[in-house]
């Protein structure tokens, strides 16, 4: 094969689109890994609408990845003392079949856990759903967008009756003010963020405001950069809406007649005087007014977010709060405005769509919901009643159920919670005791692996085709143009394969992944995600953006004349890049909802015995704990090691001088960081990145530290912050790992 294949990039959920092309070409040297595999060559994909061919470090480094450390063949082993035996599938997928019989007959279905990932592809997912809430009958699925995006899903179905960001990229260059809280895009989301940086710098009317307690490269490029303390943000939003309020600039009409529970909700801003919040937030008022003022002034506000909000034990609150700003200014509907959450993982949004959470079916319907369980079911074609009406267990509900036993066997797929995970320590024990534990991942070793008594290799990006959805709801196709190594299979083919061993051999007869998709679709007819006009086929033209209902092609040419007559109607919105443009919302009268929140602040607030807060977080070039970009020399250069940013007033305090070592300890653990003595973090703040697990360094795990409190509607753990001490060591640790061996399975 010598032409390239259109896909795109597995990592963040900015959705670059790829070009990759075969690693030998006619009179060009063919470029190697260290380990002597040829390297495919990426470029961006100019025709992508979401990047224009645009691609960060990570995009363009990815191939470098694919063939080091791979997991070749199901291994087995009885006990975790034991050392793995390479099996083949047979004997792998018998194993699991009885495994799954066995527990089903002595605990039940709610016994059976599944723990998937926002890089699978929607195929995946969907499988994953049927068998385990259709076939199974346990909702004991979740994926690590709990830890994740799981805060937006429930702002947004709270607040617009629905889940799905309203916006898309475009609105980045359309925008009079940007309003970034808890996200640090420059490093995060790219490209993204370059169209964003672009725009602005050639506009300079266009204003742009970084909430974030660190001067991340994103603060660096703003207009305002508000360094409050963490968890502040609720105040923060209050404190603004107050003075938006005593200033006049509110859209009666608009509040009048497209939202309720304004009443509530003013009542709380009235509270929030900018004395208090400058006060609580530990910024100037006058900064807090500047910040109102660029808002009120903007004829289109778009704000974007991620995980300083989202990963929070008032999350859910934190969203609202934002998408409140909105509602009473009528900053939504329009080009340039509207509350925009930048997804983390490639196909988090898919997995939305196909209903991967515990508490969700697919075509964003809601597990409590008797209606939409029986239309699951229908189609399906599984007896009523057999979906549970309970939601399944979270993420964290699977770590402390195998604490309790009530746990009897975890499948965990495309993610790597021996280093993701809250409170590290007590994951790795809880994972301990699991009675069985399925791992299938594309790379060994990765830390979970030593937690599991079978092991699944996957194949991975490029060697399977399927359809990922990112953050602004396109949706394209990622084609397979290599071949797996090994035995390796595609996360979904090994779902059916079990199914079909249970006995479910007619539910999961898929042919191949545009089959299992064209299912899927169905699944989403009338719903807000409405994908029946998209197929695999159509996705070979062209990445597509939803809603894209089955007769979308003559209706866009419909919308696009009303549009022109400059009418407003519910078909006009359905066929645009935004939703909710005719400001009709989900909900059922049609209403936005303002909430109404008072702030909680921290779970874990500092105190005398732990008097400073953690927060973590990413790097630019590094993908989440490694597996990929640990093995990328070009990036290991770049963050050659673990870190601790501190304040040079809290070191110099505790004699912590530059590259000396910390210990920093919560109650629950403690790692060691090199002191990276910085002004871009807040006086009483530290942060750690989130992405050396043990494999690649001794010690220096951020959730060695951190806690599992969770917000109360999403059940998002608090990743971003908890009460830690510092002292200054002696010892040169951390140590990091850099050559693994290579893997024998
Ligand atoms: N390079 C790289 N890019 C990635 C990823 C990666 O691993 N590496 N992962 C992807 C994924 S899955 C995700 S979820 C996204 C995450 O993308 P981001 O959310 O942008 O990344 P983080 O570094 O986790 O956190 C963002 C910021 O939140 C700030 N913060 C901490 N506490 C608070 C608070 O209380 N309030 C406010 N306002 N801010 C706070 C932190 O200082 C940090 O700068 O990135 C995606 N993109
Ligand atoms: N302290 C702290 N902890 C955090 C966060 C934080 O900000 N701070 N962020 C949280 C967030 S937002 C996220 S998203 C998580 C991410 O945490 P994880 O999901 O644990 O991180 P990854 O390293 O992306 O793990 C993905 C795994 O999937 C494998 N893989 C890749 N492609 C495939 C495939 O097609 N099939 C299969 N089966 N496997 C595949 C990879 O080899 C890798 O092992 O971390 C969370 N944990
Ligand atoms: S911005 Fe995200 S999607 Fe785009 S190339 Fe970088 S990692 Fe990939
Ligand atoms: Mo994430």
């Amino acid at each position: 094969m010598t032409e390239s294949t259109k896909t795109l990039c597995p990592y963040c959920g900015v959705g670059c689109g790829l070009e990759v092309s075969p690693p030998a070409q006619h009179g060009k040297a063919t470029n190697r890994d260290h380990e002597g595999n040829p390297i495919w060559r990426v470029r961006g994909d100019k025709t992508h609408p979401s990047s224009q061919g645009m691609v960060c470090v990570k995009g363009a480094t990815i191939a470098e990845s694919l063939d080091k450390n791979r997991l070749h063949f199901p291994m087995v082993r009885n006990s975790l003392n034991e050392k793995f035996r390479r099996a083949t599938w047979e004997e792998a997928f018998d194993l699991i079949t009885k495994r799954i019989q066995q527990v089903l007959q002595t605990q039940g279905s709610e016994a059976i856990c599944m723990y998937g990932s926002g890089q699978f592809q929607t195929e995946d997912y969907y499988v994953a759903q049927k068998l385990m809430k259709g076939c199974i009958g346990s909702n004991n699925f979740d994926a690590n967008s709990r830890l994740c995006m799981s805060s937006a899903v429930s702002g947004y179905i709270q607040s617009f009756g629905s889940d799905g960001p309203p916006c898309c990229y475009d609105d980045l260059e359309l925008t009079d003010c940007a309003f970034l809280i808890g996200t640090n895009a420059a490093e995060c989301h790219p490209i993204a963020f370059n169209r964003l940086a672009k725009y602005h710098k050639r506009n300079r009317k266009v204003k742009m405001i970084v909430v974030d307690p660190r001067r991340t490269q994103t603060a660096e490029a703003a207009d305002l950069h508000l360094a409050i303390r963490p968890g502040t943000d609720i105040d923060l939003m209050n404190g603004m809406a107050h003075l938006l309020m005593r200033w006049g600039c509110l859209d009666t009409g608009f509040i009048d007649e497209c939202t309720s529970n304004f009443p509530a909700f003013a009542e709380v801003i009235r509270h929030y005087s900018p004395d208090v919040v400058a006060r609580t937030c530990g910024i100037t008022i006058q900064d807090l007014a500047t910040a109102a003022r660029y808002w009120a002034d903007s004829k289109n506000v778009l704000s974007l977010w991620s995980m300083g909000v989202n990963q929070s034990s008032e999350g859910t609150a934190k969203v609202r709060t934002i998408i409140n700003l909105h509602l009473m200014t009528g900053q939504i509907g329009r080009p340039g405005s509207g509350p925009f959450s930048l997804t983390g993982q490639p196909n988090a949004m898919g997995g939305r769509e196909a209903g991967g959470l515990s508490h969700l079916l697919p075509g964003y319907r809601l597990i409590k919901n008797p209606q939409h369980r029986a239309e699951v079911e229908e189609f399906w074609g599984i007896k009523p009643g057999k979906i549970s009406p309970l939601p399944g267990l979270t993420a964290w509900d699977m770590i402390t159920g195998l604490e309790t036993g009530d746990v009897g066997l975890l499948w965990v797929a495309a993610t790597n919670p021996a280093v993701s995970m809250p409170d590290i320590e007590r994951t790795k024990a809880a994972l301990l005791k699991s009675p069985f534990t399925i791992y299938q991942d594309a790379y060994y070793p990765t830390e979970t692996a030593a937690y599991a008594h079978v092991l699944l290799p996957a194949a991975q990006w490029g060697e399977k085709t399927g359809v990922m959805t990112n953050s602004e709801r396109v949706v394209t196709l990622c084609q397979s143009f290599r071949p797996a190594p090994g035995e390796a299979k595609a996360d979904w083919e090994i779902f059916a394969e079990v199914g079909r061993r249970l006995g479910y051999v007619g539910e999961f007869a898929f042919a191949n992944s545009a089959h299992v998709y064209n299912e899927f679709t169905q699944l989403t007819l009338g719903r807000p995600c409405d994908v029946t006009g998209i197929s695999h086929e159509k996705l070979k033209q062209s990445p597509i953006q939803w809603p894209y209902p089955d007769n979308s092609d003559e209706c866009k040419v419909l919308s696009a004349e009303l549009r022109s007559n400059t009418q407003h109607s519910a078909l006009s919105t359905r066929y645009s890049k935004r939703l909710y443009t005719d400001l009709r919302f989900a909900t059922p009268d049609g209403r936005a909802k303002f909430g109404a929140y008072y702030s909680r602040g921290l779970a874990e607030p500092p105190d005398p015995d732990y008097p400073f807060i953690l927060t973590t977080g990413r790097l630019y070039g590094h993908w989440h704990t490694q597996t990929r970009t640990g093995r990328i020399e070009k990036i290991r250069q770049m963050h050659p090691e673990p870190f601790i940013e501190i304040h040079p007033r809290d070191a110099s305090s505790l004699n912590i001088t530059e590259n000396s070592y910390v210990e920093v300890g919560s109650r629950r653990g403690s790692a060691r960081f090199k002191a990276k003595i910085t002004r871009a973090i807040a006086p009483g703040t530290v942060f750690v990145p989130m992405h050396w697990g043990a494999l690649w360094a001794e010690n220096a795990e951020a959730n060695a530290m951190t806690h599992p409190i969770s917000c109360p509607d999403s059940l998002q753990p608090e990743l971003k912050a908890c009460a830690v001490s510092l002292a200054l060591v002696k010892i040169n640790l951390p140590i990091t790992h850099y050559q693994l061996e290579p893997s024998e399975c």
